[in-house]
Parts: C-alpha cells; structure tokens; sequence
C-alpha cells in the first residue's frame, strides 16, 4: 500500500516539473508514424492520444480511431489511419500503421508517402524486440526517419520479463549505432534528448516506458511530443527545392477515387502554396503528360468542405478536365501523380534515375535487367536495373546504379527510394533524374557498350 502511495506521489511529482519544461507557445505541426510488431499497441496508443481516455487492455481505445470495420473484427490494422491529436496546444498528425508482417507493403507505403517527421518505435514489455521491430527500424534508418522507441504493456510485465526488455532495447538501439541511449524519465533527460535532436536525430536511442491502461509515462510521452524539434526531412527539402524551381504549389496524389454522383476525386497532400476550389491545374504525369482540370471542390481530412488547402495539409480534391473532350478516368489515376498549377510540370518528369543503391538482404545475386517494385516518395512503380558499377549485386553491396521507370515519375535528387522484393530488401538515394532525351541517350549508351564486351568476348 505505502508503495502504491509513494509511486502515485512521484507520478505526481514528476508531472508536476515537466510541466516546467514545456515550450512556452505551440511549436509547429508534426507527422508522426506508428510503427512496431503486431499487437503492440499503437492504435491503442494513437486513441489514449486522441481521446484522453485511457484502455481498458481489451481493445477498447483503439476503436476511439474509427478503424475500418474488418480492422475492428480481427482486431489487427491493415490499412494506413491518420489520426489528429492536440499535445499541449500542438498538432499532431500520427499515422498508425500496420504492425502484422503481411501489411508490410501497406506500411511501407505509409512511411514513405506521409514523409512523416519522426517514427514511435513500439515494442511490446512482454516479447521485447520482434523481428518486425528490426524490420520497422532498418525501413526508418533506411528513409531518414529518426526513431524514438515507446515500451507498451508495462502495467502487467513481470519485472524480470521487464528488466530483460530494457536490456535488449538499449543493445537493440546500440546495434543501430545510436548514442545517448536514455530512458527518457525525468525533465533534464528529455530536456538534453531534445536537444540533441536538433542537432542530430539519425544517432538517438531514447525510449520511454509506458502503459496505455494505468497511463504511466503518458505524461512523459506528451512532453516529448511536445518538444520534438522541427527537423529538415524529406518533405522539407522536396519544399525547398521545388521552390528553387519556381513551382509555387503541389499537390501528392495518394488515393484516386470514383465517388458517385460526384465524380473524380483524389486523397492526397498539398505542399508549397495555397490550393483555392475552382482553380484551373494540372494532374499528372499520365504517361508522362499532364492535363488541364479544374478543382471542383476540396474537403479537408475531417470531410468538411473548405475552399482553400494550405500548406502540408491533407485533403480531397473533386477534379474534372477543362477539356470536354478529354478523357479522365480514375483507372489513369495514380498514387504518385501530381497537381498543380505549374503549367510546364512535363518538364520535371523522369524516365529514369541515377542512384546510389545498397542491398541489405538478397538471397541471390542481382543483376542488370533486375525488376523491383520501387517505393519513391509517394511513388510507386515497377523500375528496372540497367547499369550498375558493380555487378552482380549482392548482400552488403553499395553501388552507383541506374533504373527506368515503368511509370514516368516527378522524382526529385536526395529522395529516398526502398524496395522489398520477396526476401530482396534494398534502399538507396535518388542522385539525378532524368528525362526523356537523357533516358535515350543512356540506354544507347548501355547498349553500345554491351555490343562492345560481347564483341569482345566472342
Ligand atoms: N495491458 C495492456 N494492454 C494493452 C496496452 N496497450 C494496448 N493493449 C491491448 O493490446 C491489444 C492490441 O492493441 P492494438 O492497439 O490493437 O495493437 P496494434 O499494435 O495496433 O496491433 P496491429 O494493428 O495488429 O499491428 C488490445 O487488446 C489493447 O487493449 C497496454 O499498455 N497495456
Ligand atoms: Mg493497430
């Protein structure tokens, strides 16, 4: 009993002098993912956040998120939710991702569309560090994602099952080169951990003990968030070089619909400039072209109707060509496409890239005429491998490499791009695009060179 008073009067105590720690005004707004093996918690997580209301350890919080229907029968994620949350007066985007081993497609399509700022690493008291908990932290190293891991069920953890958690956590973070490896549990420890973070988030390891039913380290968590320092991720550095471009605004197209009665529609996020209903714009590319539309209305996440779309928000366009006679349909329409205002978007379509690869798991050799299905950014398709400067390619290989797009794509330089093909796992950074004519020119390239070892070897 004196123990239960003593740990309730320290909870007490420290919630109290986080209080002093707090930054004085709403910092800015934040994307963050949930990721983590199945069961861990996170949309759990993700409804204590967004209701205030704690779990009940039988499933209860996580429908505050409205899930989707199977979502709530099998009691697993299977889709990408965005759940906004308010953390001592800041905005919180959180994107609750699928922690079962058969959605790693569908979250890996999560981490690299929303570019999200920071990741919540999950990981269950009770099992420690899964495999999915190493695969969910090598896709987050590999897309610049710093992560800070939250350990979940801590309410009903046998002490030794806890202690041993601890341990492999701290040498899961160390194996991943991280420094400060801190529990994140009094006000000068998250001070200094924030801190840091602005200098340097990729070599973190903080992590923080919690439990979604008696709400320890809840608050703990809050301040955190709270704190988070606006770093540049991708999304950013996309921001700034479009701007360099003279591309004011543009939109990522993320899911196209067919709604009836109202047409085409696309689920997507604005960056740059403000996007106004009934503005004339481009969508595309469509086989490497863009079209004419016009925006016919535009309704925010919450499915309200608004007129304007800022900056980094997320929302629904409903879209018709200009042109009656042009042809639209939503089976043209793709994750990975744009809209904007820009007229002369064409330009900025690649046929190919110039990247840096590196191959973390193959259980073959990799070679020229390779056929991954590639995640860049919000774009996804199939690419091919046609020069390498090492070939074959194997495990722990790096190499300079170039692939075509089976999609023309708008992709940018310094872009991470992952593929996960089968037991192939890969990631690397977009070095150059290149259009039309380039593509041309370098597969002529690729070709003579061919002829020439063939020459040479007959
Ligand atoms: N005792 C206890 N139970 C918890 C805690 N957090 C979550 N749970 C329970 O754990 C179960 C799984 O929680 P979810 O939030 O659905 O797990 P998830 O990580 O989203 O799982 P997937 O979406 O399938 O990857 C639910 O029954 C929750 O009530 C906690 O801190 N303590
Ligand atoms: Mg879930």
């Amino acid at each position: 009993m004196s123990d239960n008073i003593s740990a309730s009067t320290l909870a007490q105590q420290l919630a109290s002098t986080l209080t002093s720690i707090l930054p004085t005004k709403p910092l800015s707004e934040l994307m963050i993912a949930i990721v983590g093996s199945v069961d861990a918690g996170k949309s759990t997580l993700a409804g204590v956040l967004s209701k205030g209301e704690l779990d009940n350890g039988k499933g209860k919080a996580r429908l505050f998120t409205v899930p989707l229907k199977h979502e709530i029968e099998s009691g697993k994620t299977s889709n990408v939710n965005v759940i906004t949350v308010e953390v001592h007066g800041r905005k919180i985007l959180l994107i609750d991702l699928a922690g079962h081993e058969k959605y790693i497609k569908t979250t890996l399509k999560g981490l690299n569309q929303y570019f999200p700022d920071y990741a919540i690493l999950l990981v269950n008291a009770h099992k420690g560090i899964l495999p999915m908990t190493r695969e969910h932290m090598g896709i987050c190293k590999s897309l610049g994602i710093p992560v800070f891991i939250v350990i979940t069920k801590v309410d009903n953890c046998p002490p030794e099952v806890l202690k041993n958690t601890l341990r492999k956590t701290k040498r899961f973070f160390k194996s991943y080169g991280r420094r400060f490896v801190s529990e994140l549990n009094t006000p000068k420890v998250i001070q200094k951990y924030t801190e840091l973070l602005a200098q340097n988030a990729g070599v973190l390891g903080g992590y923080v003990q919690l439990s979604n039913v008696t709400g320890v380290g809840l608050d703990v968590l809050r301040t955190v968030l709270a704190k988070l320092p606006e770093l540049p991720s991708v999304s950013r550095a996309i921001t700034a070089y479009i701007k360099t471009k003279n591309i004011k605004q543009l939109f990522y197209v993320m899911t196209p619909f067919k709604v009836p009665g109202t047409g085409l529609v696309v689920y997507g996020r604005n960056y740059g400039g403000e996007l106004t209903k009934g503005s004339k714009m481009y969508i595309g590319p469509l086989d490497g072209k863009f079209v004419e539309i016009r925006v016919r209305s535009i309704h925010n996440k919450m499915r309200q109707p608004i007129d304007v779309l800022g900056h980094e928000q997320l929302g629904c366009l409903a879209i018709k060509p200009t042109n009656a006679k042009a042809v639209l349909t939503k089976e043209m329409l793709k994750q990975g496409q744009l809209v904007t205002e820009h007229a002369q978007m064409d330009t900025f379509v690649a046929r190919a890239f110039r990247g840096q690869l590196f191959v973390h798991a193959t259980p073959t050799t990799i070679r020229e005429g390779y056929k991954p299905f590639l995640n860049c950014g919000n774009v996804r398709t199939t690419a091919t491998l046609i020069h390498s400067d090492m070939l074959p390619l194997r495990m722990g290989n790096r190499a300079n490499v170039v692939f075509t797009l089976r999609m023309p794509s708008v992709l940018y330089p310094e872009m991470p791009f992952i593929f996960r093909d089968g037991r192939v796992k890969a990631s690397g950074t977009v070095l150059q695009t290149l259009n039309d004519e380039d593509t041309k020119t370098l597969l002529e390239a690729v070709k003579k060179e061919k002829e020439k070892v063939e020459e040479g070897v007959d």
